[in-house]
């Protein structure tokens, strides 16, 4: 008999397949307060579970016994409960290297639009504002030659180091734990500490994830450190920045602007104050949404659920102590 899995994210035709192939599957689209209760009452019986998005907490595990292992199509897995998931030796994959690319042109995106203001300009364009030659008030701030600040230097800080370096020639300034030398190497990276790298860099990204440690760790005392004349990118996860701080900065003036990709509730509830502020550009956290990169992410979990059902992992294991087991 085909071992069961739970399956909370619609896969591309090929991946189910390739899922039906190995397992009976139970389907659902996400996990939702709605069906939470019918997810639980599947996972009974599941060896595997595979998505992204919900929430897998402790009385969920509590409703999967026979669970062995779990597969998100994500690099972030703040969803999941890790130390509960180590404890019962649970193996959670993920996918860190499919979307470092896509990601790292999606903050890029987001440095230009914030700092030429493209958004903004567009939509007086289309609004049929352009009826003469643009003056100063349609103006925006250079990237180039700016200084480019990296806080959290992974993979997708690296992949945005390049681009700064060689697409804008950008000196770059990372705050990160550990030294990172190909940053430094390859694109003239410098390492300090977090607040230098607020002080001097014309565009702040952050790109963290979101643990006890980045919560909140760009705040009111750091925004005032920044220049008047900076960006902030959040491109991580959303807590990472104290949002109405952000928002408190944005209205006086205590930065230029902000490119967000990530927010602190996801879908941006339709009153928050960001949505009316002209020097923001919001994106519904697509960062990883191209067609083919969602596909590597979907296939890479695919790949990493059937290699961990199988006790064959060699890569892209959150936990993976419990493998030694
Ligand atoms: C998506 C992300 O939100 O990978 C992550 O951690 O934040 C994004 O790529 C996620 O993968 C949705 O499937």
């Amino acid at each position: 008999m085909k071992p069961s899995i739970v399956v909370y994210k619609k896969q591309p035709a090929d991946l189910q397949q390739r899922l039906e192939q190995h397992f009976a599957i139970t389907q659902f689209d996400d996990i939702t307060e709605e069906n939470r209760a019918q997810v639980l009452d599947a996972l009974q019986n599941a060896e595997g579970l595979l998505g992204s998005g919900g929430r897998v907490d402790k009385e969920l595990l509590d409703h999967a016994p026979r669970l062995r292992a779990v597969s998100t199509s994500s690099v972030g897995y703040d969803n999941f409960d890790v130390a509960e998931l180590t404890r019962r030796e649970i193996p959670l994959m993920h996918t860190p290297t499919a979307l470092t690319d896509t990601v790292a042109d999606t903050v890029m995106a987001l440095v230009l639009a914030t700092a030429r203001r493209v958004v903004n300009l567009a939509e007086r364009v289309k609004a049929g504002e352009w009826t003469q030659n643009v003056g100063p008030d349609w103006f925006g701030i250079d990237v180039h030659h700016k200084t480019m600040g990296i806080v959290g230097m992974g993979r997708i800080g690296l992949a945005l180091a390049q681009r700064a370096h060689f697409g804008f020639d950008m000196p770059i300034l990372y705050n990160a734990r550990s030294q990172h030398t190909e940053a430094e190497e390859r694109f003239g990276a410098r390492k300090c500490e977090l607040d230098e790298l607020l002080e001097k860099s014309d565009f702040v990204c952050v790109l963290l994830p979101m643990t006890q440690q980045t919560f909140h760790l760009i705040g009111k005392e750091q925004l005032a450190k920044m220049k008047s004349s900076a960006v902030l990118v959040s491109a991580g996860r959303g807590p990472v920045i104290d949002e109405p701080a952000l928002i408190e900065a944005l209205k006086n003036g205590t930065i230029y602007g902000a490119g967000m990709d990530v927010f602190e509730t996801e879908p941006l509830p339709k009153d928050s104050p960001l949505l009316s502020l002209p020097n923001v550009v919001a994106l519904p956290h697509i960062g990883s949404a191209t067609h083919q990169t969602r596909y590597d992410m979907a296939a890479c979990a695919v790949d990493n659920l059937i290699a961990a059902l199988n006790g064959d992992v060699k890569q892209f294991c959150v936990n993976p102590d419990v493998l030694k087991k």
